[in-house]
């Protein structure tokens, strides 16, 4: 196995720190056909079926977590893969990459006791989010910017998603498309001094806002475990280091998000509120260091959480579905002695 990670990291917690990390890859995945969709994210594959996956060893599961840890986000064409099979594979996926002991698939806090796929599905429906009931975690917003919907998955959580597997089965014949940013690239187009400064500091990011949306439902959140004894309660705030290393990769990211990121710790308000919407704005306004994938029926896509953002189009009056799986990583740290990604590969 890969080394232990070595201290001294900022932030982190013992109870769920990555058993391993910096995964090599051994080439299992040269058998299919795939390319990358722009330079610096995503990578598709023509014909692997996550299915054949559940039969395969684990060094395959290694080198596709790298894979997708790397390139931000993979898209597979077309897979009879059952809600079940998600869950089975997105555990072997997370445990393979090395997660904590006690990091497993995440239950959401608006998931309903006894919701129709078990608490690890969530369901991405536009036509539950029209009628206002179910899981709306998809961060409506009143904002007329779509860029409002930029974020990466969960990050209230103490222990936030490492993956996320996302299979859209119902979908409009046009529109619909989901967008993913590299947080690699975005570290690596702040300054030495911006980087430096940053790496100093923390944010807190919170969801209050299921709360409302809750008891709008009337439904209780989810208090007991949700995927980690660290995300517990109902207060849904948690606080993380803005810049953390990948573990996977080893690579630094940039970890703030216009949905759930609402303030830069130690420094003032006014500083905060100047700094964050510079941030989100180089998420938003760099259409080079994003990928945007158009579904087909039983598309499915798996990203990484920690190096990236996605926001959903909402721009189609049909029907839009899918189910999605996230798994839970480690508690985000920074590691000083690791870089970003550029000169990881010598670019
Ligand atoms: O509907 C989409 O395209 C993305 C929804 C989303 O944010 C997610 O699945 O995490
Ligand atoms: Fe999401």
């Amino acid at each position: 196995m890969p080394s232990a990670v070595e201290s001294p990291l900022i932030g982190g917690n013992d109870v769920a720190r990555p058993r391993a990390t910096r995964l090599k890859y051994s080439g299992t995945l040269e058998k299919y056909t795939y390319s990358d969709v722009t330079p610096v994210i995503g990578r598709q594959f023509e014909d692997l079926q996550v299915r054949e996956l559940l039969k395969a060893d684990d060094q395959v599961y290694r080198d596709l977590a790298l894979t997708i840890s790397q390139r931000g986000v993979v898209f597979l064409r077309d897979q009879d893969v059952t809600p079940g099979e998600m869950k089975d594979f997105m555990l072997r996926l997370t445990e393979q990459s090395g997660c904590p002991e006690s990091s497993g698939l995440h239950v959401h806090p608006l998931t309903e006791e006894g919701s129709e796929l078990g608490d690890q599905i969530s369901v991405i429906s536009s036509e539950k989010q029209k009628k206002g009931g179910g899981l709306t975690h998809q961060l409506s917003d009143v904002s007329r910017l779509a860029s409002a919907g930029w974020h990466s998955d969960i990050t209230f959580e103490p222990v936030p998603s490492d993956y996320a597997m996302l299979k859209i089965h119902t979908l409009p014949a046009t529109g619909g498309d989901t967008l993913w940013a590299s947080g690699y690239e975005i570290y690596d187009r702040l300054s030495k001094p911006m980087q430096v400064f940053l790496e100093g500091l923390t944010a807190t990011h919170d969801a209050k806002f299921f709360l409302d949306e809750a008891s709008r439902l009337g439904n209780p959140i989810r208090e007991g475990k949700r995927g980690s004894p660290l995300n517990q309660g109902s207060s849904l705030d948690a606080v993380h280091p803005i810049i953390r290393t990948n573990p996977v990769t080893g690579w630094k990211s940039v970890y703030v998000n216009k949905g759930f990121t609402k303030r830069i710790n130690g420094i003032t308000k006014d500083e905060s509120d100047v700094l964050l919407p510079y941030l989100f704005s180089l998420v938003t306004q760099n259409h080079d260091a994003q990928v945007r994938f158009k579904w087909r029926k039983n598309d499915l896509a798996i990203w990484d959480n920690r190096s990236t953002w996605h926001c959903a189009t909402y721009d189609y009056p049909e029907a839009r579905a899918g189910d999605r799986v996230c798994s839970l990583g480690e508690a985000p740290y920074l590691d000083p002695s690791s870089t970003g990604r550029r000169e990881a590969l010598g670019l």
